[in-house]
């Protein structure tokens, strides 16, 4: 397939913006022409209403439709091999390291010795890659609900998808909140959800009640680290979220962030939060990751370090005003 205009519009259940429909959020000019250069691929979504994120297209590699999403993947001139899912980027072989490090040693370097962890979404498999790299983890279970995105990372995201390969995981593919139900209480050490955004398949994971779930799945002191979409963005989703975590999660309630250049507005966040028991302090790092250990794993860490784990939690004044007081 030759790269031509390339756009996707998402199909929007929630509208934030007040538009009644994803397309006329594209009739930008009156003339139902959208602002997109031949050749290259614009990320134009009601969730982000104003701008569009443009990467050139060298190739686009697959196209396909599951029971869920459309799924696409293309060859960028830039940022290697991108994933998208209905219209939005989820990946891309350059800068996914900012995310799939961040979203997994957050958390699992907050406590001492994790040992079973569940991973929801995540079909790429890259957090499972990053999961792996601790040692003390015996086991990790992930439940994906889309079986074309497991599919389409292994053949082609080899670097991410590796994450499959480690014997410790095991995959089920299904609903995320139905399997959280059925999961007996305190099982888990640390449960990372790495969803897409709260439209489509992944809104149920947005939402309460799949907090209860997850503080019910998790023993006394174990953590949670979800996306938590983008300041600049999204203030009203993030404080939807954090009301609801400080409600359910009796122990610490932490908003963290990292860049990704691909990702609207070039940064996302993560709900970072503690069952009540042994106490954890997301912002200090009591269980860093050995240097000696990420060098046997597959390729060394690109993006976390402690430090940058402490800065993480370090806000700017106005997201601070708005969710810091709330957070711990
Ligand atoms: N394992 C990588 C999957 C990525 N999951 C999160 C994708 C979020 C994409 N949307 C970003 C929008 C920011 N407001």
């Amino acid at each position: 397939m030759d790269a031509e205009n390339v756009v996707v519009e998402s199909p929007v259940k929630k509208q934030r913006d007040g538009e009644e429909n994803g397309a006329k959020a594209l009739d930008v000019n009156g003339f139902g022409l959208s602002s997109v250069i031949p050749g290259w691929y614009s990320e134009i979504s009601p969730m982000w209403p104003g701008e569009a994120h443009s990467l050139k297209v060298e190739k686009i590699l697959f196209q396909g439709k599951s029971a869920y999403q459309n799924v696409m993947v293309f060859q960028s001139s830039t940022y290697g091999k991108v994933l998208i899912l209905d219209g939005v980027i989820q990946l891309t072989e350059r800068d996914e390291c900012a995310y799939q490090e961040m979203i997994s040693h957050l958390p699992l370097c907050s406590i001492p010795n994790p040992k079973k962890v569940l991973v929801i979404g995540g079909g790429d498999g890259g957090v499972l890659r990053e999961v792996s790299r601790h040692s003390s983890v015996e086991k990790i279970d992930i439940c994906e609900i889309d079986n074309m995105v497991v599919d389409v990372s292994k053949q082609f995201f080899p670097d991410v998808a590796v994450g499959f390969e480690d014997p410790r995981v095991t995959l089920r593919i299904g609903d995320g909140v139905a399997f959280l139900k059925e999961v007996p209480e305190g099982t888990y050490d640390a449960v990372i959800v790495d969803s897409s955004d709260p439209i489509g398949p992944a809104q149920e994971l947005f939402e309460k009640p799949f907090f209860e779930s997850v503080a019910r799945a998790l023993r006394p002191g174990g953590v949670m680290c979800t996306q938590a979409e983008s300041i600049w963005l999204h203030m009203d989703i993030i404080e939807d979220i954090v009301n609801n975590c400080r409600q359910i999660f009796k122990g610490s309630v932490n908003y963290a962030w990292t860049t990704v250049p691909t990702y609207p507005s070039g940064m996302i966040g993560f709900m970072l939060c503690s069952t009540a028991g042994p106490v954890v302090d997301f912002k200090y790092p009591v269980n860093p990751i050995d240097e000696k250990e990420c060098q046997k794993s597959v390729r060394p860490l690109k993006f976390y370090n402690s430090e940058i784990h402490s800065a993480a939690f370090c806000l700017p004044t106005f997201a601070k005003r708005k969710i810091g007081s709330k957070a711990n």
